[in-house]
């Protein structure tokens, strides 16, 4: 709803004055019943227009029409909304001098002047025919460069766009109109005729560019777009610049061409019908670079990737050329196919003289997935540099007009814009809208009018564009690139254009597209079309065209020779985020300690527990803060303190933290409390981990929107940026981090292998069994863990007791899948991810009801100088003492180990059962469970486990320790529960039987050994009813 300002207010006011002021019989025929609004032209975005004269008209009456002056001053005068057609004071009887038009005051109509009557309404009319262009122009531009469909797939002629519509006819074309303030296109002239001003509407709206901006909400900005498009001459391109776009449209075509002439048979996704898709590219770049920035990250799929990072990018030619042999990989990594790989190259920009840095983020298959990570990386990148406005850092994402409107990360990553943590400040997106995904029609790919409507939603300006008119093209993507630099704000454009040849190569399109490949087929290539209009022009003559040509097809000829020498492809000249300083150096298996300074320790948890005075604290946080001064001089730290300690020992290191997702300032459990709110003063907020020190790193913890796939994604593009830093996803319940299962499976597990890129990124999965139903038990580490890359037949000759063979496995892993019992624990191993000498991902189940278990507390002992992170907890009890009396040994990983310890203790076997906990599961720790096993030679080995048979770890660990023990003639017994669909029961009374039965299996007893409230304290219940 239209928020009433100015104009509108006075209205308003006025009708209710009136409805006070006026004798019933005066008021009866119109007007005073009638709400302002009701006014036909004040409706919907007229009034928007309608506002802005009236605020020209006051601060200067002669700026608009005298006819506006004068229903202006009427209105002002008391006149209602519906007699908006009312000849001005000065034209009617002196009754008029009142200030009341009489019209009112009789109750009927007023004798008008005739002519003058028809002036205002045919200025009105004007307007609205004005305004209705701007609006629905769009809706017939000629955009689809075969000439057949409508890119809003609606073939009908809005109404409103008819010169009918408005009452007049052929009669009035040569009829002289004043232009109204809210358009341009008169230039210098006040006034046009009807022919001219429709001629003119028909040439910026309805041609080759079709403008949706009317649903921008701020004036300002339409009145930008307004300007950019409709003063005359606007787009008009020097010879010069035309013979750039020729020249780009070369290398784009020829390009595509050399490639299908050599390789045939290879599947490239060329760009063939949307060529001008490199000169658009490079447009935005060019103007983009002048206006300031030096960073651009792009994300695209497959279509034209190549002759981007060639023709964009500058990616070497005969790098690119070699990914089309079958040559010997030099180095590390799995590798990908040529159209995934990124590239970042730094050079001048000839156009704007300055240094400009380009990547092009490598991708999967799997489509729009990669916009949150380029998001991430811009922010991160602005961030690293203090660009807090990104005026030097830019995100450009390309996509398909299938895959935009139809992929819903789409419109999550759309949703990060605006917000304060995760905004770009713009980002410029391209559609290569060739009017067709793969076989499928747009009618049946999408229910929108435009494949860009979802940009709408967000307040984007939409610039739709014929690609056969390659000058429209090199002027929206200017004005684009001018809108970005100006409003701060994401803007489309899309380039309506065809695919030339099938959804690849080597595909027949006739099978499903008989007609439009047809059309295809007798459509010539823009070079061509563009070719004949310069050398039409006089910009350029034949023998420059033939130069021109022959000097790219040289050196795409030399490329193609230099690229017969390469005898190998190297991995690491696709890299996407290169850390060269950060690998120089390092020595990959020796890591320092990842213990803390007992004064780091003091001072860190005293801020954690304080706020400065003045602040308002609740007082529930009051206690709790309080408690955590006590910790301290108890000696008895819990996670809350844990996570402190990790966060604010890096930052006062120098090292930047981020910790993101949902509600993760506060915690979701209520645990961490990183952001503390004054309960008296609006917006004012502490966060003592960010008043640590003077020259501490920033601390970012931000809640994010209620997104998993586009929020991960992004911070997984955020860890891309600089190695030193640890960055953090946390999901809310750790099994919804299966909506993000496209960031988990392509970039977090694979990417290093793919892309020989590392990301150090860390996920907090809560995960754990609480009698909390299907849904927010499990974390499903089975997933995570089957994903390792680590053979599960381990060679014993290479498991030795020392630090190297850990540090090799870290090494080699492609990620780390953890389950910490300790809060001294959990910091030790986020420490690691930044003190590792490389980087790996960290996947970690993290607990609910473990964050206040009385137990599960750390001393502080266990997080100085000389500790470190225990892939393994051993057995530290009576069982230790003893050994060779120990009859069972229980391996576990997570909150299970609470329950086990508790119900051994219950039953009196403290010296008889051995528990160890496998804090790290992944890379699996073969050597310390080979030497915790040796401690207790007659000892069977068991497996527990919370989750299911099918589920948790037990699938992971079986052939493991088989590997280890099965010479011995051992195995290792599964003690959990049995196998299920749904990784929970919804049934407390199940929940509690299962737990007993878990017990009842370790410790072979019968299952009324335990008693319910054995299992579960008064403290677990109060957890459980919060955690719901
Ligand atoms: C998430 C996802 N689903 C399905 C596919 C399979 N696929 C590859 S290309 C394609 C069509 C894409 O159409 P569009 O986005 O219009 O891009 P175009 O190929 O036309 O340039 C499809 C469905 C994919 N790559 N990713
Ligand atoms: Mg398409």
């Amino acid at each position: 709803m239209m928020r009433a300002s100015g104009f509108l207010r006075a209205q308003i006011a006025h009708v209710s004055r009136r409805t006070f002021s006026l004798s019933e019989a005066r008021v009866k025929p119109v007007g005073a019943s009638r709400n302002a609004l009701s006014e036909g032209f004040m409706s919907g975005s007229s009034s928007v227009y309608i506002e802005q004269m009236y605020e020209n008209w006051r601060s200067d009456p002669s700026s608009v029409h005298k006819s506006w002056d004068a229903y202006f001053r009427n209105v002002e005068a008391g006149a209602g909304p519906g007699q908006a057609f009312q000849p001005p004071p000065s034209l009617v009887p002196a009754t008029a001098a009142a200030g009341i038009v009489p019209s009112a005051a009789a109750g009927g109509a007023v004798a008008t002047s005739g002519d003058f009557a028809r002036t205002i309404q045919d200025h009105l009319k004007i307007q609205l025919l004005i305004r209705s262009y701007q609006t629905r122009g769009h809706n017939i531009a000629d955009l689809d460069p075969l000439g057949i469909n409508s890119a809003d797939l609606d073939d009908t002629i809005p109404r409103e766009l008819e010169l009918d519509f408005y009452g007049f006819t052929e009669a009035d074309l040569d009829r002289e109109f004043v232009l109204p303030p809210t358009t341009f296109i008169g230039g210098d002239k006040k006034s046009l005729s009807l022919r001219e001003i429709i001629l003119r509407l028909k040439n910026i709206y309805c041609r080759h560019t079709g403008v949706e901006y009317m649903h921008l909400t701020n004036y300002e900005q339409q009145e930008w777009i307004r300007k950019n498009f409709e003063q005359p001459h606007v787009n008009a391109l020097s010879p010069e610049q035309k013979k750039t776009l020729f020249k780009r449209l070369i290398r784009s075509t020829k390009f595509e061409e050399f490639l299908a002439k050599k390789w045939p048979s290879e599947k490239r996704f060329g760009l063939e019908g949307c060529e001008v898709l490199i000169p658009a590219i490079k447009q935005v770049i060019d103007r983009s670079s002048t206006l300031g920035v030096d960073s651009v990250v792009i994300g695209m799929p497959h279509r034209g990737r190549l002759n981007v990072l060639a023709n964009v990018c500058r990616q070497p030619l005969e790098t690119i050329l070699s990914q089309f042999s079958t040559l010997e990989p030099a180095d590390e990594g799995s590798g990908d196919v040529k159209y995934h790989l990124g590239v970042c190259i730094e050079r001048l920009n000839r156009q704007s003289q300055r240094n400009l840095k380009i990547a092009v983020v490598a991708n999967p298959s799997h489509l729009e997935a990669v916009d949150p990570v380029v998001q991430g990386k811009v922010r991160a990148e602005a961030f690293y540099s203090g660009d807090h406005s990104c005026d030097r850092h830019l995100a450009i994402m390309l996509h398909g007009d299938a895959a935009f409107s139809g992929q819903g990360v789409v419109m999550e990553t759309f949703n990060l814009d605006d917000l304060p943590s995760y905004t770009v400040h713009g980002a410029i997106h391209i559609v290569c809208n060739n009017q067709i995904g793969f076989t499928t029609d747009p009618r049946s790919s999408r229910s929108s009018p435009y494949c860009t409507d979802v940009g709408r939603v967000v307040g984007c300006p939409i610039f739709h564009v014929n690609v056969d008119d390659p000058e429209a093209v090199m002027h929206v993507c200017g004005v684009a690139a001018d809108w970005r630099k100006t409003f701060k704000k994401d803007v489309i454009i899309d380039l309506v254009s065809y695919r030339r040849y099938g959804h690849n190569e080597l595909d027949e399109p006739m099978f499903t597209q008989p007609l439009m490949y047809q059309r295809i087929k007798s459509t010539k290539p823009v070079l061509d079309t563009y070719q004949t209009k310069i050398i039409g022009e006089g910009v350029a003559d034949e023998a420059y065209i033939k130069g021109e040509l022959n000097k790219y097809g040289k050196i795409l000829e030399d490329a193609y020779d230099a690229a017969q020498k390469v005898t190998q492809v190297r991995n690491r000249d696709w890299l996407d985020s290169p850390w060269d300083d950060f690998f120089k150096g390092r020595d990959p298996h020796n890591f320092s300690s990842t213990g803390i300074k007992q004064e780091e320790v003091n001072e860190i948890i005293d801020k954690f527990s304080s706020v400065p005075d003045g602040f308002n604290l609740h007082r529930g946080l009051q206690r709790i803060l309080k408690g955590r001064a006590q910790m301290l001089k108890d000696n008895d730290l819990d996670w809350a303190c844990g996570e402190a300690l990790a966060f604010g020992s890096l930052l006062k290191e120098g090292f930047h933290v981020r910790l993101s997702g949902q509600d993760v300032e506060r915690g979701t459990f209520s645990h961490r409390h990183h952001v503390l709110h004054d309960q008296k003063i609006d917006q004012k907020v502490y966060n003592p981990l960010n008043d640590l020190s003077e020259n501490q790193a920033e601390y970012t913890v931000c809640n994010s929107s209620l997104s998993e796939y586009a929020v991960l994604g992004f911070e997984l593009g955020y860890s891309m940026v600089n190695p030193n830093s640890l960055v953090i996803w946390e999901a809310q319940f750790g099994d919804f981090s299966n909506t993000a299962q496209c960031i988990i499976d392509q970039f977090v597990s694979s990417g290093q292998s793919k892309w020989i890129r590392q990301s150090g990124l860390v996920m907090l999965l809560p995960h754990g069994y609480e009698g909390m139903g299907p849904e927010h038990s499990s974390a499903r580490p089975e997933r995570f863990l089957q994903m390792c890359n680590e053979d599960d037949n381990i060679d014993l000759t290479r498991v030795t007791l020392d630090d190297a063979f850990a540090a090799q496995q870290l090494h080699d892993t492609n990620w780390i899948v953890a389950n910490c019992t300790t809060p001294a624990n959990i910091a030790h191993l986020l420490r690691r991810q930044v003190y590792l000498p490389f980087r790996k991902p960290c996947i970690i189940m993290s607990p609910k009801s473990l964050l206040r278990h009385p137990q599960a507390r750390s001393h502080v002992e266990e997080f100085l100088p000389g500790t470190s992170f225990q892939r393994v907890i051993p057995e530290n009890g009576p069982a230790k003492e003893n050994g060779s009396a120990v009859e069972r040994i229980v391996f576990c990983t997570g909150k299970v180990y609470y329950d086990l310890v508790t119900a051994r203790k219950q039953l009196g076997l403290e010296d008889k059962v051995a528990i160890t906990r496998v804090e790290q599961i992944s890379p699996f720790p073969y050597d310390l469970i080979q030497q915790e096993a040796k401690r207790y030679p007659n000892a069977q080995h068991f497996w527990a486990q919370e989750e299911h048979k099918n589920m948790g770890a037990w699938a992971f660990i079986q052939p493991r320790f088989l590997s280890l023990f099965s010479a011995e003639g051992k195995g290792i017994t599964y003690a959990g529960r049995k196998p299920s669909a749904s990784p929970a029961t919804g049934n407390k009374y199940s929940h509690i039987q299962e737990q007993k039965s878990l017990l009842s299996e370790v410790f072979s007893v019968p299952k009324s050994s335990f008693f319910p409230q054995r299992l579960e304290s008064k403290k677990d219940f109060k957890i459980n009813r919060l955690l719901d």
